[in-house]
């Protein structure tokens, strides 16, 4: 159970937790940085302090990725697959033996509820551990035998060797979710990484140094540095000519200028990036689980998902009826603090986050959007006053060529616009530059196979959304990314072939 006394400082309200000192890891350490420059994290739902980060340097960033070079040397890189899947086991078990530590270490630095991150982030970020190192196990290889002008023949086999030392970039939506996706697929192929994790959410990245000493992974396989993006760590890490390989999940304009960087050295990289993602509600749906699925595609998690909608397209005989439903059900979320049970949204991860999302609430009314439900800031209790809280928001009446329509958002809102026929709405769903992911709303199966082959998009939901199995590819479109994750997909990033022909 999460301790609310030690989340919240005893009284069950949001008061301010302990400030905690969160530093880099590095060779199996926790190391401050030199100099003992630190910057400050805040509670999204109280504004209050709650922890000092250590800034990597330049000097932190060397050693982190010379501490993985070392490690991929020794032992590790050596390493059987299925003994490193074993030890990927052990990861997961430990990650779950301190459920509550990561649990209340997420919540922490997301404001997020206590009922999401207990089902998604945490049990999800100890799951991909096992994935990968099932996927690594179970690998096969090619084979291939060919004849030679003395007749004697040869055979090739082509093997997977490590990428090398990877350089995680990460996110602060789903943080330890999102870090484990690259980390424990990049450790089930024998690399060693090197992780900055967002200057939003440090704390369970930090965390999970002590969960890899505590099972006996070889020290420098993974290291941590903690900052920002351009002139600290994040950049520091994707120029560093140790590091062999990027992955990064984040805006569709930082995933550029990290492929920049990465071309320093022609070095590869997967980029995981911003998505503007349609739903497309027919008619013909089952309606309440229309309704169900576009509650959750638009404001779980505060709107604060990747492959969340931030555009319904709904078949006009039921656009009114649906705009209503919606509604009525978005008027019903209950936002509150994380450990309350009824707490259904949180806030945004930030101030800075919040005014970006309110500078779209205040476009979108100047656009000349009708606002359906919410467009502003909530009355929170005392201790929350100071939070990053927005109302869930729903709007129509625009065009599609409006910048609240066309550009992300990333918050708790949505535009809603009717549509009359299927040709028309599968242009209308594909006219951005983004494709990460779309749902699809019908009960007929013909509809749904035609729609879902012609959407521009990396992932197409029916009838649901954000069902997905970690084996499946992950990865979007046109601006939304570059290369797929996820099961055996990830090997093609982070590993490379390597054929062997052997002369018989
Ligand atoms: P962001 O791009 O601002 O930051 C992501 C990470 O990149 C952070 O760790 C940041 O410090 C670092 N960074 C920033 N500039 C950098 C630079 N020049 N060099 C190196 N590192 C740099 O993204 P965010 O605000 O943390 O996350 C929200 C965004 O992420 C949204 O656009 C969302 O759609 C996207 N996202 C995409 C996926 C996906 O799977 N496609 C998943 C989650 C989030
Ligand atoms: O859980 C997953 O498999 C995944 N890739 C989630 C991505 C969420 C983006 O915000």
């Amino acid at each position: 159970m999460l301790d609310v006394a030690r989340q919240t400082g005893g009284s069950g309200s949001p008061q301010s937790p302990a400030v905690k000192d969160i530093l880099n890891f590095i060779a199996g350490e926790y190391v401050a940085a030199k100099g003992g420059k630190r910057f400050d994290k805040s509670s999204p739902v109280t504004g209050a302090l709650i922890a000092r980060v250590s800034e990597a340097g330049q000097a932190e960033v060397d050693a982190a990725v010379k501490a993985a070079r070392a490690a991929l040397e020794g032992p590790w890189g050596r390493m059987a697959p299925a003994e490193r899947g074993d030890m990927l086991y052990a990861v997961a078990n430990e990650i779950n033996k301190r459920f509550d530590d990561f649990l209340q270490a997420e919540v922490a630095d997301t404001g997020k509820p206590v009922s999401l991150a207990s089902h998604l982030d945490i049990p999800r970020g100890a799951a991909n551990f096992k994935v990968f190192a099932d996927t690594i196990k179970n690998v096969a290889t090619e084979f291939f035998e060919m004849g030679t002008p003395d007749g004697a023949g040869a055979i090739n086999y082509a093997v997977r060797r490590p990428i090398g030392v990877v350089g995680v970039i990460c996110p602060w939506n789903l943080p330890l979710l999102l870090m484990t996706w690259k980390v424990a697929p990049a450790l089930a192929c024998g690399n060693t990484v090197v992780v900055k994790p967002s200057e939003e959410s440090p704390q369970t990245a930090a965390l999970l140094g002590d969960v890899m000493n505590a099972v006996g992974v070889p020290k420098g396989v993974y290291n941590v540095v903690h900052g920002f993006g351009p002139g600290s760590a994040g950049e520091f890490l994707t120029r560093h000519p140790g590091v062999n390989a990027i992955t990064f999940t984040g805006e569709t304009r930082t995933g550029a200028a990290i492929m920049k960087a990465a071309a320093d050295g022609a070095r590869p990289v997967s980029l995981e990036m911003g998505g503007k993602n349609p739903a497309i509600v027919f008619a013909d749906c089952d309606f309440e689980a229309a309704i169900d699925g576009t509650m959750r595609s638009c404001f779980v998690n505060c709107g604060q998902v990747c492959l969340g909608t931030e555009r319904v397209y709904v078949e006009r005989p039921i656009f009114e009826k649906f705009v209503a439903a919606l509604k009525a059900r978005a008027e019903k979320l209950k936002l509150g603090a994380p450990e309350d049970a009824a707490t259904t949204m949180g806030p945004l991860i930030s101030q800075e986050h919040r005014d970006k999302v309110l500078s779209y609430y205040k476009k979108a009314r100047e656009e000349g959007a009708t606002v359906v439900t919410g467009g502003g800031v909530p009355k929170m209790p005392d201790g929350m006053a100071k939070g990053a809280w927005v109302e869930p928001t729903i709007w129509t009446g625009l065009p599609d060529t409006a910048p609240t329509v066309t550009e992300e958002i990333f918050g708790p809102c949505t535009h809603i616009a009717p549509f009359d026929a299927e040709e028309e709405v599968i242009k209308r769903a594909n006219a951005l530059d983004y494709g990460l992911a779309a749902s699809v709303w019908t009960t007929n199966l013909a509809r749904a196979h035609r729609v879902a082959s012609r959407i521009e998009a990396g992932i197409v939901w029916v009838n649901s959304w954000f069902l997905r199995d970690l084996r499946t590819p992950f990865g979007g479109m046109k601006q939304s990314g570059i290369g797929r994750e996820g099961g055996v997909h990830s090997l093609e990033f982070y590993t490379e072939l390597k054929n062997v022909c052997i002369k018989l």
